[in-house]
């Protein structure tokens, strides 16, 4: 593996956790204890919590959890909420009743709620009042799913009305720092669903790697950002690493670019979150609001352009601090920041971490070869009850299913997907290197590059651009993009076709969904 970061190197030791160890407590009585008890924990549009009022709500919902639902440590609770104070306190109180938090995503529908419930054997919810309606359909379709307790709102038997008759103090369930206390959900791009299972101990080692070593995150600042609680890069950047330290998290639901911004300006945020086509659409609106609070932004969900980091460090002198996370390890493992990032690079291993570049045969390959990324630390894939463990898990080594180059200061270049690799009449070529030319054309906003099967090229590369402006649509202006990609890298790799679209598939972490765009062919 390459040289890490020597003048960062932390103590590993540190890593080392208690044996009997519920994560919950390090972000509840820990802190308090540490003398932040009055500190404002959580803050959103109608609520702000100190940690001894955030320690005592999620207290009340354990006690709901174990006297009203009769839960016991190990059962499996499914968590359905948008980005919300009450969202964060039934997870940590998941957590301190010793039970397995499975978060889910806003946007799913019952179809997608059902297979989750079966798939994780799941009789235990807690939802948000405003997201009922699609899990009790899908408690239809899966009966399994025995009770549902709904919450942020106090009709009769919600967990907010029961709550206030509970005691605020409730002593965590004794686990063990390897027993599983979340599961999450990952459609990933192919649309599969895999349940992804962390312990104790992994939900506290992403809080001690990069936000230590990377970001740098300090106990002044507040977290801001879109990606939801559900999955593990908002989770990990909007709840934990803030709490972990004792810093403040702002929670917001619906955020759009223009609200983002005025967010950070209303709320003096320090630190944001959020993924490259969220920065890309703030940069116009950049002009009517003040981010003279922010010192840090971090981009990952999907590869950062060359033209975003630099456009994004040109409109606000803030070094973006990209990095690459995935469900299956929990959170960020290759990153950079400061004087550290590199256009063009994701970074390097994130301390902690080891990363490495696989050739074909699962042989380290040379420097400025492509191949399979492989990352090792103190998180890893465990999946649930799914063949694909095997080959995401090799020897100890996560084969993430990105194809990485690594150069010789140990910084590792995106390329694509293992599988958005195209190979066109013997020529290898990486649809996200094409779309990065694309989208430096002045006519495009956003665009996604698949390899389609051609007779006489075993594949051609194609394109599916969404414009500035949907009427400038036109043959001419395909060849004018044509023509702008021959021009700035080897023609080889042009598009042979061109599509316009109004908009791309995406899943709901913002990746762009190739399968189905390859599929619509
Ligand atoms: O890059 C990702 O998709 C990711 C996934 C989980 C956690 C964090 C990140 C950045």
């Amino acid at each position: 593996p390459p040289e890490q970061w020597p003048e960062l190197l932390f103590d590993l030791p540190e890593l080392q956790y208690p044996e009997r160890l519920n994560c919950a407590t390090a972000f509840l009585e820990d802190i308090a204890a540490l003398g932040f008890a009055d500190k404002v924990a959580i803050r959103s549009a109608s609520a702000t919590w100190t940690y001894a009022e955030l320690c005592a709500r999620v207290n009340q919902i354990a006690h709901v959890l174990v006297d009203d639902m009769h839960l016991v440590p190990g059962n499996r609770v499914l968590l359905r909420g948008a980005n919300n104070p009450m969202m964060a306190a039934c997870i940590l109180a998941v957590w301190k009743a010793g039970c397995v938090a499975v978060p889910t995503m806003p946007l799913l529908r019952a179809k997608e709620l059902s297979v989750i419930i079966e798939k994780a054997q799941i009789s235990a919810a807690l939802c948000s009042s405003a997201l009922q309606e699609e899990l009790d359909a899908a408690q239809k379709l899966s009966p399994v799913l025995q009770q549902i307790k709904i919450f942020n709102t106090d009709v009769v038997g919600s967990v907010d009305q029961l709550m206030t008759s509970k005691s605020s103090n409730f002593k965590a369930v004794d686990t063990h720092a390897e027993d599983v206390c979340l599961i999450s959900f990952t459609s990933g791009t192919t649309g599969m669903p895999k349940g992804t299972m962390h312990f104790h101990r992994d939900v506290l080692a992403i809080c001690d790697c990069f936000p230590r070593s990377i970001l740098q995150s300090q106990v002044n600042d507040t977290f801001i950002g879109t990606p939801p609680l559900a999955f593990t890069f908002g989770l990990g950047g909007l709840l934990l690493f803030p709490l972990r330290i004792g810093a403040t998290a702002v929670l917001l639901e619906k955020l759009t670019p223009e609200s983002l911004l005025k967010a950070i300006d209303d709320y003096q945020a320090t630190v944001c979150f959020t993924a490259p086509t969220f920065y890309r659409q703030m940069m116009p609106m950049l002009p009517n609001f003040s981010l003279k609070s922010l010192q840090k932004t971090v981009s990952a969900g999907e590869t950062l352009p060359a033209a975003t980091r630099e456009a994004w460090q040109a409109a606000t002198g803030l070094i973006m601090i990209d990095g690459i996370g995935a469900t299956e390890m929990l959170h960020i493992f290759i990153s950079a920041a400061g004087e550290h990032a590199r256009s063009g690079a994701t970074g390097k291993a994130v301390p902690g971490y080891q990363a490495c570049v696989l050739d074909e045969n699962g042989n380290p390959a040379p420097v400025g070869v492509t191949g399979r990324l492989a990352v090792k630390g103190p998180t890893g894939c465990r999946y649930l009850a799914d063949d694909r463990q095997k080959n995401y898990v090799l020897n100890g080594w996560n084969l993430t299913g990105d194809a990485y180059e690594m150069d010789a200061e140990g910084y590792f270049h995106y390329r694509a997907r293992t599988d958005d690799m195209i190979i066109t009449a013997g020529y290898n070529v990486a649809g996200p290197e094409v779309e990065e030319i694309i989208l430096k054309h002045p006519d495009v906003a956003e665009c996604a590059v698949v390899g389609l099967p051609d007779e006489e090229r075993g594949q051609i590369v194609k394109a599916f651009v969404v414009l500035r402006d949907s009427n400038k649509a036109s043959d001419a202006l395909v060849s004018d993009i044509q023509q702008f990609v021959k021009a700035n890298v080897a023609p080889y790799k042009y598009p042979r076709c061109i599509e316009f679209k109004d908009a791309l598939p995406r899943t709901e972490t913002g990746k762009v969904q190739r399968f189905k765009l390859k599929l619509t062919n």
